[in-house]
This record gives C-alpha cells, sequence and structure tokens, in this order.
C-alpha cells in the first residue's frame, strides 16, 4: 500500500498492462502538429503523475473508485519522430482492437488517427468536443495534418457525424471561412461565453440533445479551460472554462453512450503547481466515473 505520492508512475496507479483490458489508457508523445508551443510530448507522463492524487477515495456523486474499474495502462504507443504521416499511420495501427481506449496527448493531431482507428470498428461516431478552437482548419500554414485540422479530416472522412458533433468552450480568433464550414457541416458550435450566460445543465441538455443514442467520442482539448485553471498547453486563449464548469457539465451525461475519449494538449513546460495536469488527469477521473453510472454499461 502506498500513499498516494509514492504510486508507481502508471494511470490511476494500476499495474494491469493488458490489452485485452474493458478500459485502456494510453500516452500519445506526440506534438509536432503544434503550430504555436510545442511540449505537448510530455503531457503523459504530467498526466500519469498528477492521476495519483486521485486514489484516495470515491468520486462523490457516482460513489465509484475509478481506480477499480477494469483499467489497463498500455504505455506509451510508439510514434516516429520528426514524421507526421508515418505517426499517424503507428497510432491509428496501436489503438485498432483496444475495446475502449483512453487516450492521454499529446497534440491534438492524434484524435485523427484515434477516430480512424474507431470508426473502422462502429461507424462514424458523434463528437463531444471540448476546445477554445473549432480545430476545422483545411491546413494550418500549409501543413495539411496538424492540431488545427483534425475535425475537418474526421468530417471529410466520415469518421464522426457532424450532425451529431458538438464543440463546447470555442473562442479564439477564427476564419468565418473555417467557422461557417463548420456549421454548414451540421456541427454544434457553443461558444465559452454560451456556457458563461447559460450554465453548464443547459450546456449539457444541449449536448445530450445533439448526441442521441448513438455512440459518442469525448475529446478533449485542455485549452478549453480558461488559462488561469490550465495554463500549460500550447495555444491558449482567455476567457474559457473554469474547472467547476467541465465538473458540473461532464457529470451530466451519464445518459450519453461513450465508447472512447482523449484528453490532449498538456504541455508542461508552461504549467503552473501541476493544475493543467491535474485538470487532465480529472477529466479522465470523470470520464471513468461517468461510464460507471451509464445505464448502458454493457457498451462500455
Ligand atoms: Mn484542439
Amino acid at each position: 500500500m502506498y500513499p498516494t505520492f509514492a504510486t508507481p508512475h502508471n494511470f490511476l496507479g494500476t499495474a494491469n498492462r493488458d490489452r485485452e483490458a474493458k478500459l485502456c489508457v494510453a500516452g500519445i508523445p506526440f506534438d509536432i502538429g503544434t503550430t504555436n508551443r510545442p511540449g505537448a510530448r510530455f503531457g503523459p507522463h504530467a498526466i500519469r503523475h498528477a492521476s495519483r492524487m486521485l486514489l484516495d477515495g470515491d468520486h462523490p456523486q457516482f460513489w465509484v473508485d475509478p481506480a477499480t474499474m477494469p483499467l489497463a495502462d498500455l504505455g506509451d504507443f510508439s510514434i516516429a519522430l520528426g514524421d507526421i504521416g508515418e505517426s499517424l499511420q503507428l497510432i491509428e495501427t496501436q489503438a485498432q482492437g483496444l475495446r475502449h481506449l483512453l487516450a492521454l496527448g499529446g497534440d491534438h493531431t492524434i484524435t485523427l488517427p484515434l477516430l480512424r482507428a474507431l470508426a473502422s470498428r462502429v461507424g462514424p461516431v458523434g463528437l463531444v468536443h471540448f476546445d477554445a478552437h473549432v480545430d476545422t482548419w483545411p491546413d494550418s500554414f500549409g501543413q495539411r495534418y496538424g492540431h488545427g485540422s483534425p475535425f475537418f479530416h474526421a468530417i471529410n472522412e466520415g469518421l464522426i457525424d457532424p450532425r451529431r458533433s458538438i464543440q463546447v468552450g470555442i473562442r479564439s480568433p477564427v476564419q468565418r471561412s473555417v467557422h461557417d464550414w463548420t456549421l454548414q457541416q451540421g456541427v454544434s458550435i457553443v461558444p465559452a461565453m454560451a456556457v458563461h450566460e447559460d450554465g453548464p445543465a443547459a450546456i449539457a441538455a444541449r449536448i445530450r440533445a445533439v448526441i442521441g443514442d448513438g455512440p459518442a467520442y469525448l475529446s478533449f482539448d485542455i485549452d478549453a479551460i480558461d488559462p488561469a485553471f490550465a495554463p500549460g498547453t500550447g495555444t491558449p486563449e482567455i476567457g474559457g472554462l473554469a474547472t467547476w464548469q467541465v465538473q458540473a457539465i461532464l457529470r451530466r451525461l451519464e445518459k450519453v453512450r461513450f465508447v472512447g475519449m482523449d484528453v490532449v494538449e498538456v504541455a508542461p513546460a508552461y504549467d503552473v503547481a501541476e493544475v493543467t495536469a491535474l485538470a487532465a488527469a480529472t477529466i479522465v477521473w470523470e470520464y471513468l466515473a461517468l461510464l460507471s453510472a451509464s445505464p448502458d454499461r454493457s457498451q462500455n
């Protein structure tokens, strides 16, 4: 029995490395898709480290200890250093066949190969996407596959159903053509200001209405959260969500049939007192608690 601070550096301290586990965590130390400050390659380590803080009790709403769920930490996926295309291939291959993946990024580029692997198994999914940015740019400064483009490609490749997709926390500068293209595909955009003005309960209701009963994927860019709460990221934007708002939304989504998730863009070099890593680890922990409360647990 370890005290939390001395627990081994696996996610929630798990010693299970079995790819056959019902729930698999994997790190993806990839950040060459970033357009501003790099450093998310160190995200998986920081998130695992912070996750050990969450080993001292049950979730106070769903009354489950996520560390006791059938969870394995597979370690970090292999990547091809310096090669975006080859890395996307490698990530997709390693994600294939896993029953339910919780990925620790890495920059947001990684969501594209994860969705390719998922869609090959379950077909197009609904998307609950927290972010400051729409991430539907056709390219970033000439870079076709980068962290500003995963959902442009995911929509064009039919990996997500845009009419069952919703983006929450959006507030960055954006070309109007990119914003309007996203809406025209059928994606719902919830600006950060709407979260502040309408409140988490209304936003959660909107998410449930958009997603419906089909399978859904959670992609959580940590920059959805305000830099006051999550400074450790590559492209911070002011006016973002407070961590309590994120919890208040997520805890109302137990009826959503989630089939996978990622938390991305944690760049520990810009973090202060590990608060960004703790926010990311807690979001994964909240997600696990949510699965335990889902009425459709057999699907998860
Ligand atoms: Mn993003």
